[in-house]
C-alpha cells in the first residue's frame, strides 16, 4: 500500500473549507492507503493564540476528524506534538533550507502582507520546513492537500531530493494530490479570497460546528453578482462558482448538470437548494461529533495513534542522524 501523509492545524474552528479540502478526501483515502493523519498543534502556534481556545480547537479537531468518518482501525491519528521526532526532523531541515525558500511562500506573504518584520514570529517563516518534516518522517508517497499548500509540498520534495542528494538515498520524495473538485473553496463575502478559519469577519466562512440556522444564512448572503445566471466562470462569476463547487462536491452532482437544472431560475433558489445540501452535510457530521466529544475516545485513538507513528519516526529520525553525524555511536 503506498502511504500518505496529512494534518489540519486548528488554529480555529474547522471550516468547510478544511472539510471539502482536506477531510473529506482522507476518508476516501483511508481504504487504499496507509493513511498517517494528525493534527498539526505545533504549526498552531506559529501565531499567538489563548491556551484554553487552543485546547479546545484540538479536542473539537480531533473529535471532527473522527465525526467525519476517520476511522482509526483503518489510518492513524495522532497529536504532532506527542510525536517529539517532528519538532527535531523539522529543526534538521530548516538547517537545510535557504532563505530565499522561503521568502517566496505565498502563504507567508498573505499571512504578514501588512505587518512589520519587528512583529513577525520567525516560526510563520521556517513552518514550511517542519510541515517538510511531518511529510519526510513518515515516507510519505502522496499528501493530499488543498491548492494553498501545494507550494509546501513541493518546498518538502526539493529538502527531500536535496538531502538524498548530500547524504545519499533517505527520503522519499511526495507528490501532491489535489481533488480535482473543491481544492480551494472560496469566502462567501468575498469569493476572490479562501476561506479561512482566521478570517476577520466570520459571514464568510462556514465553520463546521455552526448552528445549522446560522450556516444557512450564511449561504443565502453569500456574495454573488447580477448576471442572473447559474453558470461556472471563475472569473466574471467567482461568487455563484463557489458555491457550485461546494454543491457539487458535497452532493456528487456535477457542476453541469447543477447549471443545466437551474437554468432560468433566480439565485434564491439556487442559494436554497446549496444551503440544503451543506445543512444537511453539517447534521451528520455534527450529530456524531455531540457523541465523541462526550466519550473517552479521544484518549485512546490518540495514545494508540502516537505509538504507531513514533516507530517509524524514531527509526528514520536515527537514520537521518546518522547520515548527518550528528550521533556518536
Ligand atoms: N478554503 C479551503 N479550500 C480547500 N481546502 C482548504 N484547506 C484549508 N482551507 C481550504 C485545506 O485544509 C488542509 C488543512 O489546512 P490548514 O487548516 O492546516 O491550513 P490552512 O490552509 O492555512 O487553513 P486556513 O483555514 O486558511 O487556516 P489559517 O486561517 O489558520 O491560515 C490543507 O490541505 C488545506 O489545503
Amino acid at each position: 500500500m503506498k502511504r500518505m501523509v496529512s494534518g489540519i492545524k486548528p488554529t480555529g474552528e474547522l471550516t468547510l473549507g478544511n472539510y471539502i479540502g482536506a477531510l473529506r478526501n482522507f476518508v476516501k483515502y483511508q481504504d487504499d492507503f496507509d493513511l498517517y493523519v494528525f493534527i498539526a498543534n505545533l504549526h498552531c502556534v506559529t501565531v499567538p493564540i489563548e491556551p484554553a481556545e487552543l485546547r479546545k480547537n484540538l479536542k473539537d479537531a480531533i473529535a471532527l476528524y473522527l465525526a467525519c468518518g476517520l476511522d482509526p482501525e483503518k489510518c492513524t491519528i495522532f497529536l504532532q506534538s506527542d510525536v517529539l521526532e517532528h519538532a527535531q526532523l523539522g529543526w534538521l531541515l530548516t538547517c537545510m533550507t535557504y532563505m530565499g525558500e522561503l521568502n517566496r511562500m505565498t502563504q507567508f506573504k498573505e499571512k504578514t502582507h501588512n505587518q512589520q518584520d519587528e512583529s513577525i514570529g520567525a516560526g510563520l517563516f521556517v513552518y514550511p520546513s517542519l510541515m517538510a518534516a511531518d511529510i519526510l518522517l513518515y515516507d510519505a508517497d502522496y499528501v493530499p492537500v488543498g491548492n494553498d499548500q501545494k507550494q509546501h509540498v513541493e518546498l518538502a520534495r526539493d529538502l527531500a531530493q536535496r538531502f538524498n542528494n548530500r547524504y545519499s538515498e533517505t527520503f522519499v520524495v511526495p507528490e501532491p494530490k489535489i481533488a480535482e473538485v473543491g481544492a480551494r473553496i472560496m469566502s462567501l463575502s468575498d469569493p476572490n479570497k479562501k476561506m479561512s478559519k482566521s478570517e476577520e469577519s466570520n459571514k464568510g466562512c462556514i465553520y463546521l460546528l455552526d448552528d445549522l440556522n446560522v450556516a444557512r444564512k450564511k449561504v443565502m448572503s453569500a456574495v454573488t453578482d447580477n448576471l442572473a445566471q447559474v453558470k461556472y466562470d471563475k472569473e466574471n462569476q467567482p461568487g455563484i462558482s463557489n458555491l457550485l463547487e461546494i454543491m457539487s462536491s458535497l452532493s456528487s452532482e456535477s457542476i453541469e448538470s447543477i447549471c443545466s437544472r437551474f437554468e432560468g431560475k433566480g439565485y434564491g433558489d439556487f442559494k436554497a437548494a446549496v444551503a440544503d445540501v451543506v445543512c444537511e452535510e453539517l447534521a451528520k457530521i455534527q450529530s456524531k461529533y455531540h457523541d465523541i466529544i462526550n466519550s473517552d475516545m479521544i484518549e485512546t485513538v490518540l495514545k494508540d495513534g502516537a505509538e504507531k507513528a513514533h516507530k517509524q519516526a524514531f527509526k528514520k529520525l536515527k537514520k537521518v542522524q546518522k547520515k548527518m553525524g550528528i550521533d556518536i555511536m
